[in-house]
């Protein structure tokens, strides 16, 4: 485990999409870090100390040491750099690997995953599935437009309150807070997105036929790249989405379908992979602190007395038994 120098913080949220993307590089790499949790659902990320951190108020941000760097790329990008020593995944793009990583990356790019997930749901008759993950139900995801209608007035006002950021958040309020695409722009985002799943589909099935043990690849070789960690992003989203069962499930994509299994098997992902039961309890944290210590100091007695009570049966049951054996003994 390479943990040399300063300790690497990860300010990122459980299920935001380029945080898990992250955490995968991290964990490839072998890398020890603490993870920070910025709560975007409670606008956390809008924060001033935040935003000073992070003047896009998006997360992941890392932080070593002095130095501090915003966006995913640029953070595995850094992480090659600062620990050499660790598996580079970032090829130059001078290479036949790293020619490979960029092509399969650019097609990734392709797919509007934020649209995706934060948009398509209010449109069910539209997307045609029923997300996996009750956090992108349609509900949820109305709930969120109101919450980012709620940002925009908070960028206004932290703009006024702190003249030093006023620049970053009015930026913020401008490109991130816009009107809201429709049902059409929606369409034509998931015809991209098949679209783009085709190709990937064809590319695997092309690879597969000059490779005798699928196993042992991944897109760019035998070395696992940052190719793989957003194409494995991306396929997980969509399956929490309920895309899995439209775009590639029961043979309708099936080198996609191998191709995510065997990703699924991989350490970094099942290291990684946003658990919504963790993120759960890490909102209840952030909402109700109290009421969760109480909840779990409740829940400590019962074990407690429940354990206690166990062992007291234990104990009476050889006694009655001695007792017993006296009786039999006299008689
Ligand atoms: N290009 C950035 C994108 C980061 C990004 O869009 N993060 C989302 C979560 S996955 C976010 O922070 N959203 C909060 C917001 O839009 O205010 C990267 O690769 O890190």
């Amino acid at each position: 485990m390479a943990d040399a120098g300063p300790p690497l913080l990860l300010y990122q949220e459980t299920v935001s999409y380029f945080s898990f993307c992250v955490r995968m590089g991290l964990a490839e790499k072998n890398l020890k870090y603490k993870k920070c949790p910025v709560n975007f659902f409670n606008l956390e990320n809008l924060e001033p100390w935040y935003m000073r951190l992070n003047p896009f108020g998006l997360v992941p941000t890392l932080q070593h040491g002095e130095t501090v760097v915003c966006d995913s790329d640029k953070i595995l990008r850094y992480l090659d750099e600062a620990f050499p020593e660790t598996t580079c995944l970032c090829p130059d793009e001078s290479t036949d690997e790293g020619h490979m990583c960029g092509y399969y990356r650019r097609l990734n790019d392709k797919i509007d995953i934020r649209m995706i997930t934060l948009i398509a749901p209010m449109f069910p008759r539209t997307t045609q599935v029923t997300p996996r993950n009750p956090r992108f139900s349609e509900t949820n995801a109305k709930h969120m437009k109101a919450k980012r209608d709620h940002a925009a007035t908070l960028c206004e006002r932290y703009a006024n309150i702190f003249p030093d950021l006023a620049e970053v958040y009015l930026e913020k309020k401008n490109s991130e807070l816009k009107e809201l695409p429709g049902e059409e722009e929606v369409q034509m985002v998931l015809r991209v997105c098949e679209d783009v799943l085709t190709k990937f589909q064809e590319e695997l099935a092309r690879k597969s036929e000059n490779t005798q043990d699928v196993k042992e690849q991944w897109l760019c070789g035998k070395r696992f790249t940052s190719a793989d960690i957003y194409w494995a992003a991306t396929l997980h989203r969509l399956e929490e989405l309920g895309y899995d069962k439209r775009f590639w499930a029961d043979g309708q994509r099936p080198h996609i379908e191998s191709y995510y299994e065997h990703m699924r098997s991989r350490v970094c992902f099942k290291k990684s992979e946003p658990s919504t039961c963790i993120s759960w309890i890490g909102e209840m944290k952030q909402k109700l602190p109290w009421e969760l210590a109480i909840g779990a100091t409740v829940v400590a007695v019962c074990v407690f007395y429940t354990f206690i009570k166990s062992r007291r049966n234990v104990e009476c049951f050889p006694s009655k038994c001695v007792e017993e054996k006296i009786w039999v003994w006299k008689e």
